[in-house]
């Protein structure tokens, strides 16, 4: 088994960690059903989004149909992780997406979220030492005879212009990712119903992250099409009950 110091040194050099069966295969198709059954028969396409039919929902788990997916945090390898990482100082990113063969992210590129700020001119790849911000990310079918998973490029969180070698992260149903935001990644291809929960984000308690939350929260209320971003109790009591900062 991997140890939280092994969990950490991955996402240092790598960018990227993997905690194994961290969610029962009961729970998973739980998840799996959720997010097929939100998106059936042409439901809740994200208004704001393209061309206004994909089966995104940004923000998602600050969403009551969704708040299940906040169970993962129960998972204490996880938050043993995220403590470690974040000097027992972890703060919300306010970033959560979940897709159904959602097809925008299949370019390399980082989830930076500073350039979503208006008026700022952050750059679209911001990269700063202290920007420690982490995204949680589950593929709810099995990845691991086909390319259907996450592609990335270890190592580009910290070394962007570097010439990295891509690599495959074929996962099984219950499998989570944990990755640095700044890592350079992209979804793979799959002939099934491709179900992904991207995000939850959860990083240092710095400017950056307060940064990074701002972005996210600009982008979603934008692809939400709300004018008002409103972070709901049972968040704030999950938040509060696992030490995580949000305000
Ligand atoms: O579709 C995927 O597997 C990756 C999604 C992604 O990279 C993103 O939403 O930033």
């Amino acid at each position: 088994m991997i140890t939280i110091q092994e969990h950490t040194n991955n996402l240092k050099t790598h960018g990227v960690t993997i905690i194994e069966n961290a969610i029962t295969p009961n729970q998973t198709e739980i998840y799996r059903n959720l997010i097929l059954n939100y998106f059936k028969d042409g439901k809740n396409r994200c208004k704001g989004y393209g061309d206004g039919n994909q089966t995104i929902k940004s923000d998602a788990v600050n969403h009551h149909y969704f708040k299940t997916f906040l169970n993962i945090f129960d998972n204490k390898i996880l938050m043993d992780v995220i403590n470690k990482l974040t000097n027992n100082t972890p703060r919300w990113a306010y970033h959560s997406d979940i897709h159904l063969n959602f097809n925008g992210a299949k370019r390399y590129h980082s989830d930076a979220q500073l350039h979503h700020i208006p008026d700022k001119n952050y750059p679209i790849a911001f990269n700063h030492e202290d920007y420690n911000v982490y995204r949680i990310a589950t593929y709810l079918q099995d990845h691991q005879e086909d390319e259907g998973g996450l592609f990335i490029f270890p190592g580009s969180h910290t070394n962007p212009d570097g010439d990295h070698e891509e690599y495959y992260i074929g996962t099984s149903p219950g499998d989570i990712i944990i990755f640095d935001t700044r890592l350079y990644h992209r979804g793979g291809t799959y002939s099934g119903d491709r179900c992904v929960m991207f995000g939850p984000a959860v990083g240092k308690d710095n400017k950056w992250t307060k940064l990074h939350a701002e972005g996210a929260i600009a982008r979603q209320l934008k692809q939400n099409h709300q004018s008002e971003y409103i972070l709901q109790d049972f968040i704030k009591e999950k938040l509060k009950s696992l030490n995580i900062k949000f305000n």
